[in-house]
């Protein structure tokens, strides 16, 4: 197998970014859809595009994707309270295991939207169940990579007219992180016109419309319970995982 990673900028700014896991014979044709998926993106025409191809040596994990469920919500208020439901129905069964206070779940989580609502991080934000950030650099935060679906999988998430590109590209990360060991995953988009946003936990990614306001920016905060940080990383940023 190999890595293709595309990232696009303009004016020194990223506009947007994909990556695929794919056979030798498909390099060309990934290729090519990958500079047209740059070429053509809301963020405008990019003036740098960096498309990287790998050989990858490392066995491949196939991982069967987190079931979706679409929780439908017209107000960020209500959608908010269900995240938090979701976030700390997971999360109470750590803080017990661990003999921490669920009382503080709900401070945490307050911390959690905290992070997202600030935007500006390229990846995510790592918070163990005190509340401490593990990311090694907390503006860059971590990147999931090495990740892509089946054809089949995404065909099938295509083949239903309200999900997209988005949901593909995410129930690949959210399937990683859950299964590296990641607790919990809360994410909004950084488009700034895209609301809905997500909890992932073992037991399903829980699209949330209206997770964040129109014209608000976004984040990601992956729960963890403890601190092999590194092991944490190299498996999120390394290891090869095609979701199916
Ligand atoms: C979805 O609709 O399933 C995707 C939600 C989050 C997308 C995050 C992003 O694309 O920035």
């Amino acid at each position: 197998m190999f890595s293709l990673k595309m990232r696009a900028s303009r004016n020194g700014k990223h506009v947007s970014g994909a990556e695929r896991l794919v056979t030798e014979e498909k390099i060309e044709e990934i290729s090519s859809e990958l500079i047209k998926r740059a070429m053509g993106h809301e963020n405008g025409v990019p003036d740098f595009i960096n498309l990287k191809i790998e050989k990858v040596t490392e066995k491949i994990n196939n991982l069967k994707h987190l079931e979706i469920k679409t929780v439908h919500s017209t107000s960020k208020e209500t959608s908010r309270v269900i995240a938090r439901n979701l976030l700390k129905n997971e999360l109470e069964k750590y803080y017990l295991k661990n003999g921490k206070d669920i009382e503080k779940i709900d401070e945490l989580i307050d911390f959690a939207f905290k992070i997202i609502d600030e935007g500006n991080m390229r990846g995510a934000a790592i918070l163990d169940l005190d509340g401490n950030r593990l990311e090694t650099d907390s503006n860059r935060g971590i990147r999931v990579k090495n990740i892509d679906t089946t054809d089949e999988l995404s065909e099938k998430i295509l083949g239903n007219s309200s999900l997209s590109e988005r949901t593909v590209d995410a129930i690949a990360i959210a399937t990683k992180v859950v299964n590296c060991g990641v607790i919990s995953e809360l994410c909004t988009s950084d488009n700034f016109s895209y609301t809905t946003g997500y909890i992932a936990t073992k037991d399903g990614y829980f699209r949330i419309l209206n997770l964040k306001g129109n014209g608000e920016v976004g984040g990601r905060v992956f729960f963890v319970e403890n601190s092999k940080i590194d092991e944490l990383y190299d498996k999120l940023e390394n290891m090869p995982v095609i979701v199916y």
